[in-house]
């Protein structure tokens, strides 16, 4: 009798089971990726003059200053010890910009949990800074946020760039933590955006992705821009 109680109990939980978290009233919701200095914030940027956009820059500060840690720094210096509590906490801070409410109808995020899990722990795992053992507990976290959390993406802005070119925008940049990473780590970067984004070798099948050319000069880059002005408004 219990048993029986107890089975219609969990038939009624499953029958009625709710969404995933944060499923309903999403804004169309726009992706910026791109290799580091590719000019996601310069392109973010640009839709500043729009009110009625959610605008979310990726919070590089917030990996600064972990309880006075730089996580970002300590990433780079010493990468093997590093690299997954940093790529733990990327995805923790992603998690809380792809759910975050907004009564706007358009939210624009630089990058997302989706360039951390296919371009950089990938490329982690890949170049050997993650041992098999974290590459793993981050792939059961993925797994698990991707089962219960939703995550809205429309359209992928792709801001292509060549790693020769990002190389010199990163040097002339100079932000500190940065200053030690070689040409090599660009282009490993490169290939897991273009293997994700142009080659769909993993992930977001069904999510459109538009292409631009980023290795234009900032001046010339304007038609690119007002390009996807375009298709940014007429796909939301
Ligand atoms: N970064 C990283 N892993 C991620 C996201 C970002 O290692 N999942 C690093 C790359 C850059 C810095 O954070 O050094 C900020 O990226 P960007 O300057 O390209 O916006
Ligand atoms: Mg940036």
């Amino acid at each position: 009798m219990m048993l029986r109680v107890f089975y219609r109990t969990i038939k009624t939980m499953a029958l009625t089971r709710s969404p995933k978290y944060a499923e309903n009233n999403q804004p169309f919701t726009v992706l910026i990726e791109g290799n580091i200095g590719s000019g996601k914030t310069t392109f973010l940027n640009h839709f500043n003059k729009f009110d009625d956009i959610c605008l979310l820059s990726e919070p590089v500060e917030r990996w600064q200053d972990v309880g006075g840690c730089n996580l970002l720094d300590l990433m780079y210096k010493e990468s093997n010890r590093w690299a997954m509590p940093f790529q733990t906490y990327v995805t923790l801070t992603m998690l809380e910009m792809h759910t975050k409410p907004t009564d706007k109808s358009v939210k624009i995020m630089e990058r997302s949990l989706f360039s951390s899990r296919y371009c950089f722990v990938e490329n982690m795992y890949a170049n050997g800074t993650l041992h098999k053992g974290m590459y793993q507990i981050l792939q059961d976290w993925y797994r698990f946020i991707e089962k219960s959390i939703h995550i809205q993406a429309d359209l992928i802005v792709y801001l292509r760039t060549s790693p020769e070119v990002v190389f010199e925008r990163m040097k002339t940049r100079a932000r500190s933590e940065e200053s030690c990473v070689p040409l090599k780590y660009l282009e490993e970067l490169h290939v897991s955006h273009e293997d994700w984004l142009v080659h769909r070798k993993r992930g977001n099948p069904n999510t459109p992705v538009l292409i631009l050319n980023a290795d234009l000069d900032l001046e010339n880059i304007g038609s690119e821009y007002k390009r996807s002005e375009d298709s940014i408004f007429k796909a939301s």
